[in-house]
Formats: structure tokens, sequence, C-alpha cells
């Protein structure tokens, strides 16, 4: 359990971020839980799985990767501990492997969309939108990126050293030259926490400006997402919870605690909705938004009475 405990705090204090590591660290701790995991009886193996999966999911609350990761990775029908045991562990390990190859996959399936000479606005730090340039640019395409910095957080900063790496002609801009700077670029190619059923995006807060910005300039929208990052919640009208984050992000706390009479929003996510998403790249392929139902329903496997 220290592991797991340590693993949830990891995504907690954002040591872990991003939905796509989020969902493979938490498969990772209840694969090297059940593998220590001492139970008398199924209800007791059972009982011990919920209260590992619950731990893991209360860290974060936006990234439906995170729930959707627990669910796949806990799946077991066996009523005996060792058979449970071992179809957790495969569960998890089958969770873990799928998704880098849903990462390779997206990569490959949308630098096709990408064309030479694409100039690419980015934001926040997204494994599956690096994919799809740091792909296209290994098959030869020229490409440059314009990578927001991503306040308050600054996840860009991991984005242009990640692209820099690469060799990827890079510039960093701040979050409020977006639209200043959206007449220079071809396409915008971000990652999601989470796609709805309706096809409605969340991802870092700023991304809707984004969309609303290329929506304006007539640019081409593109989202980056692995098929477990669809919400099957939001079939039945869940709302998906926007995680709200400490003022300390934003803000010293000394400097706020001498402002009476002020206070800081500082939610972690937004929505875009599906009117200003081109195509949404996953690992079955591209999709309009229309049909995040289709992915939820064929591809991740839910079945209707579950949810
Ligand atoms: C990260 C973020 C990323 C998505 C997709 O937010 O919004 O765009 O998680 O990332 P945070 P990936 O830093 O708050 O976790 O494609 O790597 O899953």
């Amino acid at each position: 359990m220290k592991k797991v405990q340590e693993t949830a705090e990891k995504i907690r204090t954002m040591e872990i971020r991003g939905a796509g590591r989020i969902a493979k660290a938490a498969a990772g701790a209840i694969k090297d839980y059940t593998e220590g995991l001492k139970a008398e009886n199924i209800e007791e193996f059972n009982e011990k799985i919920e209260d590992v999966a619950r731990l893991l999911i209360s860290t974060r609350p936006t990234a439906v990767s995170l729930p959707n990761a627990v669910k796949l990775s806990t799946r077991h029908v066996s009523e005996s501990v060792e058979e449970a045991r071992a179809e957790v562990i495969e569960s998890a390990s089958r969770f873990i492997e799928n998704a880098d190859l849903a990462l390779e996959r997206i990569g490959k399936i949308g630098a096709r969309r990408i064309m030479d000479g694409d100039v690419i606005m980015t934001h926040c730090n997204s494994n599956a939108a690096l994919a799809i340039l740091t792909t296209a640019f290994k098959e030869g395409k020229d490409i440059k990126v314009l990578a927001t910095e991503s306040r308050p957080r600054r996840q860009g900063l991991l984005t242009i050293k990640h692209l820099n790496d690469f060799g990827i002609p890079t510039s960093l801009i701040v979050d409020s030259a977006v639209r200043y700077h959206m007449k220079e670029v071809d396409r915008v190619v971000v990652g999601a926490d989470a796609i709805a059923a309706n096809g409605a995006l969340v991802n870092k807060i700023g991304t809707s400006q984004l969309a609303l910005a290329a929506h304006e300039a007539r640019k081409s929208f593109m989202v980056a997402a692995e098929t477990y990052k669809f919400s099957p919640n939001t079939i039945v009208g869940n709302p998906i919870e926007i995680e709200e984050r400490a003022a300390a992000e934003v803000i010293d706390p000394e400097i706020l605690a001498g402002l009476p009479h002020v206070s800081v929003k500082n939610p972690a996510f937004d929505f875009t909705p599906s009117e200003y998403i081109d195509m949404i790249v996953t690992d079955a392929g591209i999709i309009p938004p229309a049909m995040a139902y289709t992915v939820i329903k064929e591809y991740l496997g839910w079945e209707l009475g579950e949810i």
C-alpha cells in the first residue's frame, strides 16, 4: 500500500502529470500492489482492490484517463484469489502496453495530417500532441511550433525542451499572445484530459482560447486523444469536474495575505465545445467530434448498463 500511496501523492502534487502519464502510473501502482496482495478470500481481495482504486481516483478529478485506467486495470471475473490476482496483473500490464501503442499510433495517424511547412501551435504539455509533432518531423516534414507557456504551472517549458531535443524549431509564447500569433499558424494540435460523449474537449485551461482564435482565423484545430480519454459517464449527462488548484500556484501567499479583498480563481482545465474541433486523432483512427459516443461504445468496451 505504501507504493500506491506514494504514487497517489505524486499525482496529487503533479510530480506525475499529464493525463496519459497519470493513467499509466495508476495502472503500474495497481499492478505492483496486486503482486504483493495477501487476501484470505475473494471478498477481502475485492475490498482491498477497491480501496486502492478509490485512493488513486481521488487524487485529481478531471482527467478521465485516471478512472478509466483504474477500471480497465482492475478488471477480473474469477472468484479465486490467485486467479483474480493473475487477471488484475494481466489487465494492468495490458493497459500500460496498449497506452504506449496508442501513443505510437496517434503519432503516425496524426502526422499524416501535418503538411510540409506547417506552423503548428500547441498548448501545455501533451505526450499525444507531441507524438504527432515529432513523428511528422521524423518523417522529414519541415515544421515549426509555437508553444504556449501555460500558466500557472508553465508546462510549456517541458514542451519546448522536448521539441528542442528533437531539433524542431520552436517559439515559446505567453498565453495572452495566442490570438496575436494565430495568423502565422496553419493548425493547432492539443492533447486531452477528457472527451465528453458529445465531442466536447476538456484540456488545460486556455485551450478553449486557442480553439476560439483558430476558429476566427479559420485554422484547423486537431485534438490528440487516446480512446481511454473518452468519458463514459458523460453519456448519461454526468458533468466532468474541473479541478480548482491552490492560489499559491498563481500568487505568493504572503502577498495574497496582505490583500484582504482579493481571492484567486485557478481552474486547471476548460471546456472546448465540439463545434471548434475539426478532428480528434485517436489510436482507433481520426474521428469528427460527433463520433465520440461511438468510441466509448465500440473501442472503450463499456456496456451501457455499466454506466
Ligand atoms: C496536462 C494537460 C495535457 C493533457 C494531455 O495538464 O492538460 O494537455 O493531460 O496530456 P496537467 P497527454 O499538467 O495539469 O496534468 O497527451 O500527455 O496525456
